[in-house]
Parts: C-alpha cells; sequence; structure tokens
C-alpha cells in the first residue's frame, strides 16, 4: 500500500512537471512511468541505506586527544579489556575539560556510542561527558548525548544519538568540575 502511494505521489509529481499542452502518446507514458519507477527505486535504496546493518565505524581510525598519558589509539584497537596493565586503555593527563575524538573518515549515520570505562581503578573519573559530533568542518555542535555518571567499574556506557545525527567525527569530553581525566578503554561509533 505504501509503495503504491509513493508510485502514485511520484507518477503526479511527474506528470505535473512535465505538463501536456497535447494528448499524452504513449511514449510520454512509458517515459513517466520510467522516471516514476525510477524515483521509487531512488527511495527505497535510500530507506536500505538506512536500515543496513550496524557496525563500529571508530575500529582503528585516527584518533585524537587533548593531552596524552596513554595514547588515544589504544580506545580503537577493537579490544574491550578494561584493566589498565593490559594497556588498551586511552587517557589523557589532569586537565579541566579533557576531551578524545576519532576521525570516521567520511560522514556516517551515527546512532549510538558505547564506551567501555576502566574496570581496575578510579571508574568515577567518567562522569559528565559530552558526546558531541561534527562533519568536516569539526564544529562539534551536533550533540549526541550526556554521560552524567560517574561510572561503574568495567561499564559500557552506551549514549544513543537523536535519529539521522550525521557527522565524520565523534567527541567525548568531560564537561564539569577539574582536575579531571578521561581513560576510555575502548569508544565504539555503532552507525552506518
Ligand atoms: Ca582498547
Amino acid at each position: 500500500m505504501y509503495l503504491l502511494t509513493v508510485l502514485l505521489l511520484v507518477f503526479c509529481a511527474h506528470s505535473n512537471v512535465h505538463g501536456y499542452e497535447r494528448e499524452p502518446t504513449t511514449y510520454d507514458l512509458i517515459s513517466n512511468l520510467t522516471r516514476s519507477v525510477s524515483s521509487i527505486l531512488h527511495i527505497l535504496k535510500d530507506e536500505k541505506a538506512d536500515n543496513g546493518p550496524l557496525k563500529n565505524l571508530a575500529y582503528k581510525r585516527e584518533t585524537y586527544q587533548s593531552t596524552t598519558f596513554a595514547t588515544s589509539g589504544k580506545a580503537v584497537d577493537g579490544i574491550s579489556n578494561s584493566q589498565w596493565v593490559a594497556g588498551s586503555c586511552a587517557s589523557t593527563h589532569s586537565e579541566q575539560h579533557p576531551y578524545w575524538y576519532v576521525d570516521l573518515g567520511k560522514e556516517h549515520i551515527i546512532e549510538r556510542i558505547r564506551i567501555t570505562n576502566r574496570g581496575d581503578c578510579c571508574p568515577e573519573r567518567l562522569h559528565d561527558v559530552d558526546v558531541t559530533v561534527a562533519g568536516h568542518d569539526k564544529r562539534f555542535d551536533a550533540v549526541c548525548g550526556t554521560f552524567s555518571g560517574p561510572g561503574k567499574a568495567s561499564e559500557k556506557v552506551v549514549v544513543q544519538c537523536p535519529k539521522r545525527t550525521k557527522g565524520r567525527y565523534v567527541r567525548l569530553q568531560i564537561t564539569k568540575g577539574s582536575n579531571n581525566v578521561l581513560t576510555v578503554c575502548e569508544v565504539e561509533v555503532m552507525g552506518r
């Protein structure tokens, strides 16, 4: 029923745009029908793209952070081990508003962010984390969500973005308090 409605709407739209000053020929009708089918295929293709399988877009992408105590890339190495001695957690030094971000390489639809918190020590350090998204211009003005915390040991924090959030860069930043250390053992950006 939905398809039939779309077909009729698109067909009518094409008929209006290409209004006839004469009786339409069979060629005109076939031509319009072809354009209508083509439009529908594009609509279906877009819908399919929106509903495709989610994958971790951050895996082994370029990463950056405000200061470095443990390298930022450890958060996208595909290893979620939350024990510091495993050597797979990224961390900043202590500062007021530390941040970490990943470059996904190109713009994607982003559904949610999953953050693995440190498990062997100081999980409460993860608090008041703003997750924002930016396009090519690196203006992090699209808010995905906030984790107020404080985090629990080895917690998998999930921040769900508003529907159809799109961007290339995803940033985590602690926005409240002072003497903050941002430590993340894995950051997965789930999207398409
Ligand atoms: Ca890791």
